[in-house]
């Protein structure tokens, strides 16, 4: 019996099938499960196909497919319509049928080769011709770039990066850099206390005096890294900042030194155009100590908006190590003297990258960072 027979005596009972005894429904059911065997056969060795896997779907879709496949239509009208003597007979043969049926369809042999052919057929539907998927590529954060050029020119003096815990203790952070108790920047309002021996580092100076511990003098570091201070989030303000701080310390270290090596970094930094200038100020960690300013970026010196027609951008702190700093990190101030100084990266990368807001770095807006 072709396919195309089974589905026509399917639609007809066994009695119009001339049908009349057990013999013959056994025999009938037999035909049907012969025919379905034969027709899956002829299916499986169309496998590699490239419309196999909706071959199978079909396949599928003819044998179990409810009201309208052939084994619905064969209860319908073989089980059902039969007279009640061969009711047991018929029942026995469609049960086998059904079985079988759902077998042809449920042996993973079948499965595999239709997941197999899926992927042909996707495939062929690949246009190799058109142009890729662009993937969107990552870029150093504008504060990372910064702090990487910074590092750079340093590295390239002989300097080595350090780096230290943010969680700090009092002590690092304040005593040893000779900050004391009664100090402004100690207090609740503005250091973020863990508790009362322990803070949020305020600056990266206490990774200072732990390298003077760990290595002794001579000593050329930066530690970049982020600071914490308990401030409220605005245009030049937020609560977590970024510092690089540099320290030299060996015999004979000057002023001298201290002005030449941040004339030098500035010029590196902003152009061989740019000047410094040296004023007077007042660390509890430095004596004597510096702010330093460059000649404005943005008009030469000239006076504009950005420098407040004063024609310098203050940049930086600076000074020479105060010898009791130095002494608290076990370096004897009669043998050695060094320098330090400290910045802001963030405040950096805003002068590089005409930033007003501070606040714009750490928001993780993509419309934002995808331009560095
Ligand atoms: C500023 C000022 C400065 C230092 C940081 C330092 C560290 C040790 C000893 C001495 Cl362990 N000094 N660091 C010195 C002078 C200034 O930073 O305004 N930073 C943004």
């Amino acid at each position: 019996m072709t396919l195309e027979e089974l589905k026509r005596q399917a639609e007809l009972s066994l009695s119009d099938l001339g049908v009349h005894d057990e013999a013959g429904v056994t025999a009938k059911f037999a035909e049907a499960r012969e025919t379905m065997g034969r027709e899956r056969t002829s299916l499986v060795s169309r496998s590699t196909d490239l419309h196999f896997p909706r071959r199978v779907r079909e396949f599928r879709n003819l044998i179990l497919a409810r009201g309208h496949g052939l084994v619905a239509r064969i209860k319908e009208n073989w089980l059902d319509a039969t007279p009640k003597h061969l009711k047991p007979a018929a029942g026995r043969a469609f049960n086998s049928l059904r079985i079988i049926a759902e077998e042809l369809l449920e042996e993973e042999s079948i499965l595999n080769i239709a997941k197999l052919g899926k992927t042909l057929e996707l495939e062929e539907r690949l246009d190799l011709t058109l142009p890729g998927n662009r993937r969107p590529l990552g870029s150093l954060h504008p504060v990372t770039q910064m702090q990487r050029e910074i590092e750079e020119i340093f590295l390239n003096l002989g300097f080595r990066i350090e780096s230290g815990p943010e969680i700090e203790s009092v002590y690092y952070n304040f005593d040893a850099l000779n900050i004391p108790e009664s100090h402004p920047s100690r207090d609740d309002w503005d250091t973020l206390y863990i508790d009362s021996r322990t803070v949020l580092r305020t600056h990266t100076s206490p990774v200072q005096i732990r390298a003077m511990e760990k290595y002794g003098a001579p000593l050329y570091i930066i530690i970049p890294g982020k600071c914490y201070r308990h401030d409220n989030p605005d245009a030049s303000h937020s609560p977590m900042f970024h510092q690089i701080e540099g320290l030299a310390i060996d015999c004979d270290i000057t002023f001298a030194d201290l002005k030449g090596t941040l004339d030098f970094f500035a010029k590196k930094l902003f152009g061989e155009k740019v000047r410094t200038r040296f004023q007077p100020s007042f660390f509890p960690f430095t004596e004597p100590s510096g702010e330093v300013a460059i000649s404005c970026i943005f008009c030469g010196g000239e006076g504009c908006r950005v420098c407040k027609e004063s024609g310098w951008i203050e940049v930086m702190g600076c000074g020479m190590v105060h010898p009791q700093v130095l002494r608290n990190g076990g370096i004897d101030p009669e043998k050695y003297t060094g320098w330090a100084f400290g910045l802001g990266i963030d405040r950096f990368a805003m002068m590089k990258y005409d930033i007003n807001d501070i606040q714009l770095f750490f928001q993780s807006d993509v419309r934002f960072l995808q331009q560095f």
